[in-house]
């Protein structure tokens, strides 16, 4: 039977090449975002570039939970009879400074998206995967999880948190034979930079000055990889960096 994954946040970034890269294996995919005519163009590109394969959208802010708990709920059950992979992609940074410089409507935005959107979504995603008696849930989570860096504070937090709920998820749902692994990428040129920057472009740019960052197809690689491994096998944790970043602190940019 076809496989189907779905995916928060399809409509950039690691997201969308998520999407592409499981259609072109042949599985069939559900992707969602805020951003209704993204969504519409990437189903109608993928439906041309790829075939045999059904694509829903579903278009709401993983922070509205009765939102979320609709949106899931018109998952069609006959084009999508199993979840095999759901990938916890939709995140965020907003800004970049100090503790003392931060502000609420920042704080909130990465708490409530990247914490308690995550939630919301598993909390929907689950039963169904729990009555399947299997599924793989891949939270896309940071180095930035893993290790604090200057100005990162309340982003680190929200990573550190997707951290701790994979690893809780993982024990929780070990007795449903469902998956759940996190993965850790470093510095990724995405759209990430632009919405950190709130739009300032140059600003964004420049996080990239001087390294070959990884980009969207290396993560949807390495999502692929871990997605398609035999029943038996999980991966837990996967960091992820490009050649010239170590972690958090250390890249070739401050050595
Ligand atoms: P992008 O900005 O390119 O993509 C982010 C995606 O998340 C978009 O599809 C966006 O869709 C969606 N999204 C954001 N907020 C919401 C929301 N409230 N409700 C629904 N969807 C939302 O960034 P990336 O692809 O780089 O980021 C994907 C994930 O990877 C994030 O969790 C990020 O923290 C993480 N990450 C990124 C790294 C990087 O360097 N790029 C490194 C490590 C982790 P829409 O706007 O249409 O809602
Ligand atoms: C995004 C990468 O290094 O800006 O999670 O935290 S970093």
């Amino acid at each position: 039977m076809q496989k189907t994954i779905l995916i928060t946040g399809g409509t950039s970034g690691f997201g969308k090449a998520i999407a592409y890269l499981f259609a072109k294996h042949g599985y069939n995919i559900i992707i969602t975002g805020r951003r209704q005519e993204r969504l519409f163009d990437i189903a109608q590109d993928i439906n041309i570039q790829f075939d045999g394969i059904q694509i829903q959208t579903l278009c709401f802010d993983v922070r509205d939970r009765e939102a979320t708990i609709k949106a899931i709920s018109n998952i069609d059950k006959v084009l999508f009879p199993t979840i095999d992979v759901i990938v916890n992609n939709a995140g965020l940074a907003a800004g970049l400074g100090t503790i003392d410089e931060g502000n609420y409507a920042d704080w909130d935005a990465m708490l409530d998206t990247n914490v308690k959107g995550l939630l919301n979504v598993s909390k929907e995603i689950i039963p169904q995967l729990i009555a399947q008696g299997f599924g793989h849930i891949i939270n896309i989570s940071s180095i930035a999880g893993k290790t604090v860096y200057p100005r990162g504070n309340v982003y680190c937090a929200s990573k550190y948190a997707v951290d701790a709920l994979t690893q809780a998820m993982r024990i929780d749902l070990l007795q449903h034979s469902i998956k759940v692994t996190s993965i850790n990428p470093g510095a990724a040129e995405t759209e990430f930079s632009i919405v950190r920057f709130k739009g300032d472009e140059l600003k964004a740019k420049q996080v990239y000055d001087g390294f070959t960052p990884l980009n969207a197809n290396d993560i949807a690689d390495a999502v692929y990889y871990v997605a398609n491994l035999p029943a038996h096998v999980c991966i837990n944790d996967l960091t992820i960096t490009c050649t010239t970043q170590a972690n958090s602190h250390y890249s070739i940019k401050n050595l």
